[in-house]
């Protein structure tokens, strides 16, 4: 498999989700402001969406959508655990964790990476992540992930998107038991190898 990737980026995730299941794979590296990769390759060309995460799967068929991308991830070695089985009651709750990640704190965080992006905008954005993680912080509270005990590819993806609230100046603050678990997250062996990867950690 080859993932195609930002540094940083929400391609993270699949990223920490191939080293927690210990599979075989490569990397290949997008400028996301040019749309090419190091090799001068044009990366709308390999996925005309121009945007990572992108997992070339061993067929040559191209993987898109991070949800899905992790998923297929964590299916290749379901000794991991890192989802639980497809079709059980609790691989919903995992699609229900990604889909909330994806769609009520992934694109909020990330659109105030936008540099055309007003300030009264950007006070809406954080007003609404603000109840957002006033409900997830409840959820998290007394457990070790998102899943209770065990680690999951939600987890990993979370924790990609917590990871940029310093970046755009968003105080998690507020949130102690959010900052804890992703402190907690962070100090993963495979987390941080993802991390010093990507050149994030040194
Ligand atoms: N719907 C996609 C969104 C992926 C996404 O937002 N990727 C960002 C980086 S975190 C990106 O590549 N943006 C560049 C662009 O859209 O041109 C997913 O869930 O995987």
């Amino acid at each position: 498999m080859k993932l195609y990737y930002t540094p940083g980026a929400c391609s993270l995730s699949p990223h920490i989700a191939l080293l927690e299941a210990g599979l075989p794979y490569s990397l290949c590296k997008v400028n996301l402001q040019d749309k090419k990769l190091e090799s001068g390759e044009d990366f709308n060309s390999i996925n005309g969406k121009g945007y990572v995460p992108a997992l070339q799967l061993d067929d040559g068929q191209l993987l898109t959508e991070g949800s899905a991308i992790v998923q297929y991830i964590a299916d290749r070695n379901p000794a991991a655990g890192l989802a639980p089985a497809a079709g059980s009651a609790e691989r919903y709750k995992l699609q229900e964790w990604l889909n909330f990640i994806s769609t009520e704190i992934h694109k909020g965080m990330g659109s105030m990476f936008n540099p055309a992006q007003t300030p009264e905008w950007k006070e809406s954005v954080k007003a609404t992540l603000g109840k957002r993680l006033d409900w997830l912080s409840k959820q998290i509270e007394g457990k070790q992930y998102l899943l209770g005990d065990k680690f999951s590819v939600a987890d990993g993806y979370l924790f990609t998107v917590l990871n940029w609230a310093g970046m755009v100046k968003f105080d998690l603050g507020k949130w102690p038991v959010i900052q804890q678990y992703a402190a907690r997250v962070g100090q993963r062996p495979k987390v941080v190898e993802a991390l010093k990867a990507e050149g994030l950690l040194h």
